[in-house]
């Protein structure tokens, strides 16, 4: 599948925020000519195939302290209009068991994270297996805004403006061949910076996650390096952690070390620790109850009540329902 683009804006015409508003405009009337077309209208890049120099993607805040500012962004793929969560709430409420279970433990305590240098080894079952160094992973890869929800199976939701490439573009370039079927991502084990990973009641660390190969090959499918124009927090899962927008959050899985492509569906860590609740699949449904709430509503944070309806495949499915064809979508997987 191919991510459509039309001709690209000079920069000079979107490094400020004013203008920056304008392109979020005419991507919205791109999307509205496309669907004439027939195309997915959502699923539109506004810069042509060459990066814009020193586009960063939306404006964040200042460069803090452990980030580096990111250029060379291709502008964003608009999958949605709603309101972007601020970087405060982006950064301050996470999910993050290694730095401990409460929401606000991954800020304070991810800092004790190194993140530089970071290895990530890609092998199993392909003609190319490598142990990158991150920069020499992304380098050869264009990097791109992506606007994606984020549904935790938890109930809350949020709009973030990540920046990554495409799992599809990594994998390619070490060859998977015809055994491999599925993908499995591990996280760094290292419990003296993840003082998490030494409460062995939580979660078998390290942990754990996996995607069947058409869903790691899926266009909507990053690895993300940044969001609102830097290098991410750690609490976000700095320096590289995979975005699957249409499954439940506990599969984007933080702070990568290993993508493995294998040939049996893996075992991930949350189906591991309690697979009557947390499935392989995981696709977004507001019409599966988890066993101990309903997944029909969801709170965007920072709200406090659950306004919002929960959107089959968390709204992607133009995107990636064909890739469940026989599934029932009334049933848990
Ligand atoms: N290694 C690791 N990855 C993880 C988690 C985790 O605890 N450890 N939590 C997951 C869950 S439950 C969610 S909802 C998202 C949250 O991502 P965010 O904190 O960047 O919003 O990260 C996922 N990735
Ligand atoms: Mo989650």
């Amino acid at each position: 599948m191919l991510i459509k683009t039309t001709p690209s804006i000079p920069s000079s015409e979107i490094t400020d925020e004013k203008h920056y508003l304008q392109r979020r405009d005419f991507i919205r009337l791109v999307g509205g000519a496309a669907m004439i077309a027939g195309a997915a209208p959502w699923l539109q890049a506004c810069a042509g195939d060459s990066p814009i120099a020193d586009f960063a993607g939306t404006p964040g805040p200042a460069v803090l302290p452990g980030q580096s500012p990111i250029s060379n962004v291709k502008p964003a793929v608009i999958t949605t209009t709603e309101k972007l969560n601020s970087f405060a709430d982006i950064t301050s409420y996470n999910n993050f068991y290694e730095f401990g279970m409460g929401k606000n433990d991954p800020q304070r305590h991810a800092g004790s994270l190194t993140t530089s240098p970071w290895k990530v080894k890609i092998d199993g079952h392909c003609a190319k297996p490598a142990d990158y160094q991150l920069e020499d992973l992304i380098k050869p890869h264009q990097l791109e805004e992506r606007i994606y929800r984020l549904r935790c199976v938890e109930g809350w939701s949020m709009v973030i403006p990540w920046i990554g490439i495409p799992l599809a573009s990594v994998l390619k370039a070490v060859e998977p061949t015809s055994k491999a079927t599925f993908v499995k991502f591990t996280t760094l084990h290292r419990p003296s910076e993840m003082m998490g990973q030494n409460d062995r009641s939580s979660l078998a660390w390290p942990y754990t996650e996996g995607l069947r190969l058409d869903e790691a090959m899926n266009p909507l499918t990053i690895l993300s390096v940044g969001l609102y124009g830097k290098t991410l927090m750690n609490q976000n899962g700095a320096p590289i952690r995979l975005v699957v927008p249409w499954k439940y959050g506990f599969k984007s899985i933080k702070s990568i070390v290993r993508i493995e492509l294998v040939d049996r569906m893996p075992a991930t860590a949350w189906n591991q620790s309690n697979p009557e609740e947390y499935g392989f699949y995981s696709n977004v449904n507001p019409q599966v109850d988890h066993p101990r709430w309903s997944q029909r509503t969801e709170r965007r944070i920072p709200a406090v009540f659950k306004s919002h309806q929960t959107e089959m495949f968390n709204g992607y499915g133009d995107q990636v329902a064909s890739m469940y064809t026989g599934m029932d979508l009334r049933k848990f997987y």
